[in-house]
């Protein structure tokens, strides 16, 4: 199986919150593979990985980290490929200070940022998914089922009040 994906996490703390969008991957059986590279601690390594991974087929970037969390910004400045922002929930700011470290970035240089924590996990890998599913129709079909299966949850629902 192809690695289309690359998940790339600032800390292993990140596992915790980032084990939604690699359940997510294994679910839709898309190739990807994880790393722990860190934009501040190994600023070197991660810029050579990200810049040697699009030439073994990695398609789309999902950087997670917390607190100042260049990660996402800094593989966008040595890629083409789209890359999706995951902020980590911190314990002193609640991951404010995450999501305004991802989202704010300067023109020119974009980062597809997902909502605080788990949703956002969960969410980066559909987004990664639905980026893929434009030139592969078998990804779009199983997004569409996905949806149907979320919707049907919904109506299923009887409350008792
Ligand atoms: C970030 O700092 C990481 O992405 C992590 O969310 C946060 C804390 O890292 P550790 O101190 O747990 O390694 O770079």
């Amino acid at each position: 199986m192809k690695k289309a994906v690359s998940i790339i996490m600032g800390s292993q703390s990140d596992l915790e919150t980032m084990q939604e969008a690699i359940d997510l991957l294994k679910k839709f059986k898309v190739g990807f593979e994880v790393k722990v590279l860190s934009a501040h601690r190994t600023p070197r390594e991660l810029a050579k990985y990200v810049e040697s991974v699009p030439k073994k087929g990695v398609k789309v970037f999902i950087c997670a980290a917390g607190g100042a969390a260049a990660l996402a910004g800094v593989v966008a400045a040595h890629t083409t490929e789209p890359v999706i922002g995951v902020p980590i929930e911190t314990k002193s700011l609640k991951g404010l200070d995450s999501l305004l470290s991802i989202v704010q970035m300067p023109a020119g240089i974009p980062v597809a940022c997902m909502a605080i924590g788990r949703a956002g996990a969960k969410n980066a890998a559909i987004f990664a998914l639905e980026i893929l599913g434009i030139r592969d129709a078998s990804i779009n079909l199983k997004l569409a089922s996905h949806k149907r299966t979320m919707a049907a949850k919904i109506k299923r629902i009887k409350l008792k009040i």
